[in-house]
């Protein structure tokens, strides 16, 4: 489907701003890892970071809905913002972006609004790596801010902790959810704690959570401050708003922006690598090894760790895929 793009047209194109072309660069880069250097490299001496906010909490705590309520303050306001929706158990792939657009009704045909959703572990090579992409690609396209929904913290194949620049953690009035949060560790990650659905009450969430905070000491004097939202009627989304840019600048002073931008950038080359390694290592032993192998070894299957070293061990990447590229 992407060979009937031509990269230099869509490039051409995004470059004066189209969004479909931004929308089609991302679905060639999620699609072909391969084609990533050929798209990036029109970017080579650009200089632009956008600020990069995460808004993490369980599914039904209204992220979605905050998320476009947030976006449009910030439409409002004449910056340009990147949605990415990243929701590894939704099972529908399109369920969720539909879902979203019914979410964010106002804006979503906004000129300076992209969104994008990720559904599901669909896209090759990992839901990080893609995210990593379609951050890339946002900021080639001079995205001011990116709101990054996601379910929970710490999941194993995206972690918001790395990559975002303020850590939004959204709870909702009942549920227990506290102690949910003390046992995930969520604690530990907001940069601010936001009571959503504020109509439904919550009081009593947020002295808890206070409660903890008082409870717990603090990396680079920052206290995360507890704030109320109804993001349906957008009451408090401006107060949440003006916490995330106080975060921002207290990081700014403290120098911390550029850690923080270093530490991104190295988790995305740490598993940009071993995605590379699991790609190249693919090419080498195809499953069809693993079948002999298995039927080889067979009952002694107290063997596996053994073999699998040994198949590890006798094989030379570079060599062997040459070699097999030469064949061919
Ligand atoms: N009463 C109330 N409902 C809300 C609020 N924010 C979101 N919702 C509703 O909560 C449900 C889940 O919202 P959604 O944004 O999809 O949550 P997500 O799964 O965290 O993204 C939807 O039916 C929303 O309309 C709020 O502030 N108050
Ligand atoms: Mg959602």
């Amino acid at each position: 489907m992407n060979k009937k793009y031509n990269i230099e047209t869509l490039i051409k194109n995004f470059k004066e701003n189209n969004k479909i072309a931004l929308a089609r660069l991302i679905s060639i880069v999620e699609n072909n890892p391969d084609r990533a250097e050929e798209v990036f490299k029109h970017f080579n001496g650009k200089h632009h970071d956008s600020y990069i906010i995460g808004i993490t909490g369980s599914p039904g705590v209204g992220k979605s809905t905050l998320t476009g309520s947030i976006a449009k303050i910030l439409l409002d306001k004449g910056k340009k913002v990147g949605i990415i929706s990243v929701d590894p158990t939704s099972p529908f792939s399109g369920g969720a972006f539909l879902g979203d657009r019914v979410r964010m009704p106002n804006i979503t045909l906004h000129p300076n609004l992209f969104m994008r959703s990720l559904a599901s572990r669909s896209s090759k090579g990992g839901l990080s790596r893609a995210v990593f992409d379609i951050i890339l690609l946002y900021e080639a396209f001079d995205i001011d801010i990116i709101l990054i929904e996601t379910v929970g913290a710490g999941q194993s194949e995206f972690d918001i902790y790395n990559i975002a620049h303020t850590i939004v953690v959204v709870l909702v009035p009942g549920y227990g959810d506290t102690i949910q949060m003390q046992k995930a560790g969520i604690i530990e990650i907001g940069d601010i704690y936001d009571v959503n659905k504020k109509d439904l009450g919550g009081e009593d969430v947020a002295v808890q959570v206070e409660m903890m905070l008082d409870d717990s000491t603090f990396q680079h004097d920052w206290r995360p401050p507890v704030v109320m939202t109804n993001s349906l009627s957008g009451e408090g989304v401006n107060d949440l708003l003006e916490h995330i840019f106080k975060h921002r600048e207290h990081m700014k002073k403290l120098n911390l922006m550029e850690k923080k931008k270093n530490r991104a950038l190295n988790y995305k080359m740490r598993e940009l690598f071993l995605q590379e390694m699991e790609r190249e290592l693919s090419k080498v032993i195809k499953p069809e090894e693993f079948d002999k192998i298995s039927t080889e070894i067979g009952s002694k299957k107290f063997h596996v760790h053994n073999v699998i070293k040994e198949l590890f061990r006798s094989v030379h990447i570079t060599r062997r895929h040459k070699d097999s590229s030469e064949e061919k």
